[in-house]
């Protein structure tokens, strides 16, 4: 069954934050005349000496990276949150109000190697970014300070990636920020009202639908929600509901692993090119509450709309209305799902 709006303009809901999208699927035919980016996919050096992220060189701050060899994580040396703020509050009457923010910031070297992404590496090496960002998400929500922690990556120049060497950030700060507080509040609310969570029955509707499922293993499922804002927005869902890295089994980890890969090679595949997008895992807050309402999820959110070069721009009516796309999320799950999990630049060699 296709959506029965599916030539119509339309809104949907989005069920995790109760905001709406725009989708005008008769748009995505009409001429382009307006910018070409260039993405080249360049080559790059296995090691980069001036690489402020690559083993044993120098940083901005004057540290220096040790030899590591598998994964590397250090506190970001211009980090936005700092844990040493002062408890202090500004408020002007009932309108104007403002509150000193505690945090800390943390970057998260993938691989050693300069020349590598996610997507082409191999899903052991994978593995074992899960497990630090596991680790980290442990240490940081430990700090009483801390209430929340955002792991997450910006891939390519486009999405103002200022080093190519493969690497996340990590936030943690004091309180909990608007687009997980936005999910908390719909997850609660659906929660109370089920005693289900609300992706766990989301994520049912949609394997009964097969519309928008990218791909999937015995403990992930990658899908194109219903509500995608950007072209190729993708959600990637833990099947059993557990509210954050924290809880997954061994095997639940090997499966994320394995799902990221295997949906960052079809990225790449997409357009032939290393896809460029921001990325990050939402789970359930690190408040000393229970949270059986919160179901671990990652957002992939890549820009690209058409070619390497021709992306969607979230201007004009977006900024000043309510976010709009052209695409239907059933085009662009059906567009997904045919490409190989092959990278298109893995030599013939390389694979034997
Ligand atoms: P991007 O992934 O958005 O490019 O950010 C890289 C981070 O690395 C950025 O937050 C930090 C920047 O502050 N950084 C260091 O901590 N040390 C350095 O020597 C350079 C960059
Ligand atoms: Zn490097």
């Amino acid at each position: 069954m296709a959506c029965s709006l599916e030539n119509y303009p339309h809104r949907r809901r989005n069920l995790l934050t109760g905001e709406w999208v725009l989708v005008s699927p008769h748009r995505a035919q009409r001429p382009w005349q307006g910018q070409l980016e260039s993405l080249p996919v360049a080559t790059r050096p296995v090691y980069d000496p001036q690489c402020y992220l690559c083993p044993g060189n120098e940083r901005a701050g004057g540290h220096r990276n040790p030899h590591y060899t598998e994964t590397f994580v250090f506190d970001n040396d211009f980090a936005a949150l700092r844990l040493d703020a002062p408890a202090a509050q500004e408020t002007f009457g009932d309108l104007l109000e403002a509150h000193a923010e505690r945090g800390l910031c943390r970057v998260v070297c993938f691989s050693p190697r300069h020349d590598l992404t996610l997507a082409e590496m191999d899903t052991d090496a994978i593995r074992r970014v899960v497990e630090v960002w596991t680790t980290q998400h442990a240490e940081l929500g430990s700090f009483p300070e801390i209430r929340y922690v955002q792991i997450f990556e910006n891939k390519g120049e486009v999405m103002g990636c200022s080093n190519p060497h493969p690497h996340g950030q990590i936030w943690a700060q004091e309180t909990i920020p608007n687009e997980p507080w936005k999910e908390t509040l719909q997850q609660q609310a659906y929660y109370n009202r089920t005693g289900n969570t609300l992706l766990g029955d989301y994520l049912a509707l949609e394997l009964r639908l097969g519309l928008r499922i990218v791909c999937e293993n015995a403990h992930f499922v990658a899908l194109v929600p219903y509500w995608a804002i950007w072209p190729f927005e993708t959600l990637v869902v833990s099947r059993r509901p557990v509210p954050s890295l924290l809880e997954l089994t061994e095997a639940e980890r090997q499966g994320l692993a394995d799902i990221l890969k295997r949906l960052l090679v079809r990225y790449d595949n997409l357009f032939q090119v290393s896809f460029p997008y921001s990325a990050g895992f939402h789970q359930a807050p690190t408040d000393g509450q229970q949270h059986p309402e919160w179901h671990l999820h990652l957002h992939v959110y890549p820009p690209l709309l058409r070619s390497a070069t021709i992306r969607k721009f979230m201007v004009g009516y977006e900024m000043l209305a309510m976010p709009q796309r052209d695409l239907t999320p059933e085009a662009a799950a059906a567009q997904l799902r045919r490409l190989s999990e092959i990278h298109f630049r893995t030599e013939p060699s390389v694979t034997a």
